[in-house]
């Protein structure tokens, strides 16, 4: 696929998704909003997609929202409030990355800033080179995190790391991301995308259906109760058990070999 602000390649199963304006540290406008928005549509509908890495070209992963762009919007001639520009395009984006029923990993190979640190947020899986950072940047602006950090950094840090993290804005390092709870792993920087591929191809060659169901139910278990949780485990069971894949790594087991998934 050709894009404007993001490279989009696949390679076997693997499709790699790369924010490209390095020369802003891949800071989001709203053409990148509508490819990455295009971009997980196509890795949905593709079948031969079974995993995603979300990375960022250059030195950062993502500054968040382009600043630039942001002054030039004027509501009164027609374009977007705050509000409505988070609704119209990282609400809607954020929801896709968490119900795409494929596993994204983010690569994050530097800075990931306010909405760019959400997007990271927004993965099933997190990998940093050791020279990447975070923050919540939207306090030192006057905004209020957005695009799901709220939501998510809790649950992963939880509330109290989250709140100073929230309110200071302080930059922290990889290392401090992983010790909070944030990252899946910390690798040398020039093994960032080695370590990412494999994991990638790993997941790629797994059970996909039950991967999405997987997501699914992480998600829910977040907001419901036990009893509701496990009525919606045996939902997803039931779905799990009428699959291709399953079938192969049940006869797989008995024959004691190894299985063979197509991610059906
Ligand atoms: O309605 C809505 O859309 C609301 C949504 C809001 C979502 C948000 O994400 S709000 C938060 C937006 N992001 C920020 O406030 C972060 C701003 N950037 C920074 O604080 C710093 O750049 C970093 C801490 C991320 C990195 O610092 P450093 O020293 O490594 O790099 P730098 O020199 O500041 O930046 C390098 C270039 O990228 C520079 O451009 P130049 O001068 O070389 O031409 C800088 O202006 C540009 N850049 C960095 N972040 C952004 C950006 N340009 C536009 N927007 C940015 N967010």
């Amino acid at each position: 696929m050709a894009y404007e602000t993001i490279l989009y390649e696949q390679d076997g199963g693997v499709l790699t998704i790369t924010l490209n304006r390095p020369d802003k540290l891949n800071a989001v406008t709203d053409t990148m909003l509508h490819e990455l928005r295009d971009a997980f549509k196509q890795a949905k509908r593709d079948e031969s997609v079974r995993a995603v890495i979300l990375t960022g070209a250059g030195r950062g992963f993502c500054a968040g929202q382009d600043l630039a762009s942001v002054k030039e919007r004027d509501p009164s001639a027609g374009g977007f409030s705050y509000g409505e520009h988070l609704r119209h395009t990282y609400n809607p984006l954020i929801l896709q990355m968490r119900e795409l029923p494929k596993p994204i990993i983010a690569a994050v190979n530097g800075v990931a800033a306010g909405a760019g640190m959400s997007l990271a947020l927004a993965c099933d899986l997190r990998l940093a080179a050791d020279t990447a950072s975070f923050l919540q940047a939207f306090i030192k602006i006057g905004l209020v995190p957005d695009s799901g950090s709220t939501w998510f950094l809790q649950r992963l840090v939880g509330p109290t790391r989250a709140m100073e993290l929230m309110l200071r804005g302080t930059r922290i390092s990889a290392q401090e991301a992983l010790d909070y709870g944030i990252l899946n792993r910390v690798v040398p920087a020039d093994s960032l995308m080695d370590e990412a591929r494999a994991l990638a191809a790993e997941l790629a060659a797994a059970p996909t259906k039950a991967i999405g169901y997987i997501k699914r139910l992480a998600d829910f278990a977040a907001t419901h109760t036990l009893a509701e949780t496990l009525e919606y485990e045996a939902d997803m069971q039931e779905l799990a058990g009428r699959t291709a894949d399953h079938a192969e790594g049940l006869q797989a087991f008995l024959e004691k070999r190894a299985p063979t998934f197509q991610g059906r």
